[in-house]
């Protein structure tokens, strides 16, 4: 029997097979959790489909954390699945303009973009967790969501986005104390590079998986699953007492100096 056996867990930001996403799912899956899924956008509705009719899941739902209407929507008709609630919720969602993540930090960032990444990869966690929270009360729940180490260094090209990330992580941090007293957990993963099609807008993605392999203790680059074991971990009842962590999934990368 699985760790995750008799959890119901609500996964977002599938959007490719490599996404972190999939390799989160794919992870509970095996651990027995039943899985309901969100897709950002139509154009990635029939991968995200495919996707949960692969773990036996019925449960796909529109989501673009852009949306207030789209978020109560998405909780309301998760409630009618769902009606005693769940247990496990997801956050693996992030976006910034392009031009916020290269080059100059202050010649690439405006009021607009600023918004936008903070709004899309922060505020929506706060988003998420609220409508969640109704649902997740009282069930020794668990809400996780990912970061990256450009939250608390100053990382070439990730700009905009570590600072977003370094709001996310402050929530995380609330977050758990807000919903501590009901029995619900939150927590992040800070993971090391992975080539996913967020990545892929950061520049000189590339240069920075080979100088991460070299340096990091483990010598590898990190997988998505990786991340999807110990997001399996953190999420389960194993991890009862761990809330407001980041927890490095990062062969280590991180204490060198
Ligand atoms: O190296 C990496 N890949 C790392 C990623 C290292 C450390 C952390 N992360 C984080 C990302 O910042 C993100 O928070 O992991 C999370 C998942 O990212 P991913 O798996 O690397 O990227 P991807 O497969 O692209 O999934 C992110 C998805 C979007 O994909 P695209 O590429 O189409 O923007 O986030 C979703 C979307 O599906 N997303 C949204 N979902 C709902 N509403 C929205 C939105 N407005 N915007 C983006």
């Amino acid at each position: 029997m699985g760790f995750l056996q008799g959890k119901r867990a609500l996964v977002t930001g599938i959007a490719s097979q490599r996404s972190i996403a999939t390799g989160i799912a794919d992870a509970f899956h095996r651990e027995g959790a039943e899985l309901a899924l969100t897709y950002q956008n139509e154009k990635l509705k029939s991968r995200v489909e495919d996707a949960a009719a692969g773990y036996g899941s019925k449960i796909v739902l529109p989501l673009d954390v852009a949306s207030d209407e789209q978020i109560d929507a998405c909780f309301a008709e998760l409630g009618k699945h769902w009606s005693d609630g769940f247990d496990i919720l997801v956050h693996c969602i992030a976006f910034a303009p392009r031009e916020a993540i290269e080059g100059d930090f202050l010649d690439g960032i405006n009021r607009e973009r600023y918004h936008i990444a903070h709004d899309i990869s922060a505020y929506s966690l706060a988003a998420l967790g609220k409508a969640a929270r109704p649902l997740m009360k009282g069930r020794n729940g668990s809400i996780l969501t990912l970061s990256y180490l450009g939250a608390e260094r100053a990382l070439a090209n990730y700009n905009t986005m570590g600072v977003a990330k370094a709001s996310l992580e402050a929530i995380v941090r609330y977050m758990a104390m807000a919903l501590g007293p009901e029995g619900t957990r939150v927590n992040a993963i800070s993971a090391g590079p992975i080539r996913t099609l967020a990545a892929s807008g950061v520049a000189n993605f590339r240069k920075m998986l080979s100088q991460f392999e070299a340096v990091a203790p483990l010598r590898r680059v990190v997988t998505i699953e990786d991340v999807g074991n110990t997001a399996a971990f953190l999420c389960s009842d194993l991890a009862a007492g761990i809330t407001g962590e980041i927890t490095y999934v990062d062969a280590g990368y991180n204490i060198m100096g």
